[in-house]
Formats: structure tokens, sequence, C-alpha cells
């Protein structure tokens, strides 16, 4: 198997099988069962919600929110594992349901800052740079219900009171099209980039790129990975895969489209993703039908497809490629790509 790639998730990847029409089918595992999944299946990289690290986090002081904190990443060092980002919850709590930062209250979105600057220190406090922010209720259902100019400057105002806290934090912005919302005021790749270069410090703001987000925006996701990847600004990925325009399916990687999900390893690897210590994250749901003890399968699945793929990227006969480039036999490219995929000889 190849190397080089470390592997991250999230503990709400392990979940009980609820949906918005059933209540959970399993048992919860504990957050330390949780660690211990990683461990056994081969991950190190730990991405939090605020609220993974501190459940409940509005009804404590701050200094006992950094305690709790704290305790966390003494559980993460005992078992060898590293944090890799904290995204503060921003769609749960009833002062976020108008939107977080572009909420029509002010006080409403003065929470949401708080909440957010209340992340950067827990951040620092579970060992790790990075803040990312999936601008969940950000958007509207009703489209006259607010001004979307003005919500784009809201966003980067926000992002800009975090920088400012904190002269090493790193933002990285996780678009996402639609769901919660209608329609979501950073849908893509390019509305992220551009919001980076709109605050005080573009050095300081990246990107994360989720696969599902890119198919329900009806875009390729390993183009929006390279578009990232060219502005320097990939700094993490969410792997999965989708099928189609419903709703967001977090279906194990490359469960929908093989090849789909092969171009997105290929861009990867063709510019050094990983080297710069940058995550190889999943955010993937096991299915509702799946029993308690084989539900952490979807992320071993994940896993063994990635480096699979890597294998395929790799061994690709990239002189052929060249060639049927130069001599624009696309179709001809279009049946190498196949066979190399589907393993045929000769
Ligand atoms: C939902 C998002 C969500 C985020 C997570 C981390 O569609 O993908 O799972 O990735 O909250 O910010
Ligand atoms: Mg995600």
């Amino acid at each position: 198997m190849p190397g080089n790639y470390r592997f991250s998730f999230g503990p709400w990847n392990i979940h009980e099988g609820a949906d918005p029409f059933g209540p959970p089918v399993r048992e919860s595992f504990a957050f330390d069962e949780k660690l211990k999944v990683y461990t056994q299946l081969g991950f190190e990289g730990v991405q939090f919600h605020d609220d993974d690290v501190v459940p409940q986090i509005d009804r404590y002081s701050q200094a006992d929110a950094l305690r709790k904190a704290r305790d966390v990443k003494k559980r993460l060092d005992d078992l060898g594992l590293v944090a890799e980002f904290v995204a503060p919850r921003l769609w749960e709590d009833p002062r976020t349901a108008d939107g977080a930062y572009t909420s029509n209250s002010a006080s409403d979105r003065q929470y949401a800052i708080d909440r957010s600057l209340r992340a950067v220190e827990i951040a620092r406090e579970v060992g790790c740079d990075r803040i990312v922010l999936w601008l969940a209720r950000e958007g509207t259902y009703i489209r006259e219900a607010k001004d979307p100019a003005r919500a784009a400057g809201q966003i980067v105002e926000a992002v800009n009171h975090l920088l400012a806290a904190d002269k090493g934090i790193r933002i990285l912005i996780e678009p996402k099209p639609n769901e919660p919302m209608d329609l979501a005021y950073l849908p893509t790749m390019g509305h992220a980039v551009a919001t980076a270069y709109l605050t005080d410090d573009p050095s300081r703001v990246g990107a994360l790129m989720e696969s599902a987000h890119a198919i329900l925006a009806g875009l390729d996701p390993s183009d929006e990975m390279a578009y990232a990847l060219r502005h320097k600004k990939l700094w993490s990925v969410h792997l999965n895969d989708q099928n189609g325009l419903k709703y967001d399916q977090d279906k194990a990687f490359g469960s929908v489209d093989l090849r789909r999900a092969f171009n997105q390893v290929r861009v990867l690897e063709r510019h050094d993703y990983g080297q710069r210590g940058e995550w190889v994250g999943l955010d993937v749901k096991a299915l509702r039908t799946q029993k308690r003890e084989v539900s952490t399968a979807h992320l071993k699945h994940s896993k063994e497809t990635f480096l699979l793929l890597v294998d395929k990227a790799r061994s690709l006969d990239e002189a052929t490629v060249s060639r049927l480039v130069a001599a624009r036999d696309y179709e001809a490219l279009d049946q190498l790509v196949l066979r190399h995929l589907l393993g045929a000889r000769g």
C-alpha cells in the first residue's frame, strides 16, 4: 500500500444512524471508545467541533471550557493522536436560526463571533492552529430576507475578528451550496478563495474541500480541489461521495463514482498534497442499516479505497496519457483510463 498520507475524521462520523425521518438505531459510542477506533483503524488526526471537545460548551465559562479542552488534549497525547482542527458549531443554538455571522439580529451575530473566538482558544488548547468554518446557515430560505452583498462582507468581518484574536490561527472555509439552507452564500471553492483574499490576512485563510459539496453544486470535486491548490489554499479535504443532486449523503469515498474518486486522488497526488502537512480527511456517514459492531466500516473502507486509488494514480501510464493528449485522441484517453481502473490486461 502506498504511504505518505495521514488520515483524519471527526467523531461525528461514528454515529447512531438517526436521520430526519427516524431516531437513532444504534447505541452511541462514548468519546473514549471513539478515540480507540482511530487507533484501531490507523487514523492519527481528529477533527473536532468546539462542542465535541467541550460538550454543551455554552453552559460553561471559558475558563472551565479550556480546562476540559486540556483534558481532551491529554487523552489525545496518551493515544498518539493529533487534533487537526476545531470548527465552531454555529448551526444548532436557537440564536443561529437566521444564520450566524449573517443573521439579521445584531445580538445573534455577536453570539456567533463570540462562540467562534472561544473555538480559537479551544483549538490552541488541544494543540492545533486551524479553525474550519462550515457556514451552515449563512444563506437564505427566502431570497429577499437578506442582502447578499452585505452578507459577504459580514462573513469577511467575522473572519477578520478571528485572525486578529490570534496571530497564528488559520481559517479554512468549507463551502457547500445548500442544506440546511435553500441557498448558501459561499457555495463553491471559488467563493471560499475569493473570501480569503478579502480578509485582512489572506495568507492565513484557505479552504477545506468536501467531495459531496462540490457534487451538490454540480461541479467536479477534483476541479474544485485543483482550483484551491493553484491558489495554495487547499489545506484540508473531506472525502466522501454523493449520488447526484439530493440530500447530503456523505457516502463512503468512491461508493458512487470510482472514476470521480480516482480523479480526486490523482489531482492530490500530482500537486503533492500531504507533503506540507495536509491531512486526508473523511466526512462519511455509516448507513442507517448498519449494525453497531460494523458501524465504523465506512471509515476503514474509505481509507482503503483512497489508498487503492493512490496505487492506480501512480501506475497510470502517464507517457501514453501525454501522447494521447498531444494527438488529441481523447476517445483513446478515455478508454485508457477505464481499462486501467478495471485492471484490464493486454
Ligand atoms: C456538513 C459538513 C459538516 C462539516 C463539519 C466540520 O455538510 O460537511 O460535516 O464538515 O461540521 O465543520
Ligand atoms: Mg464536511
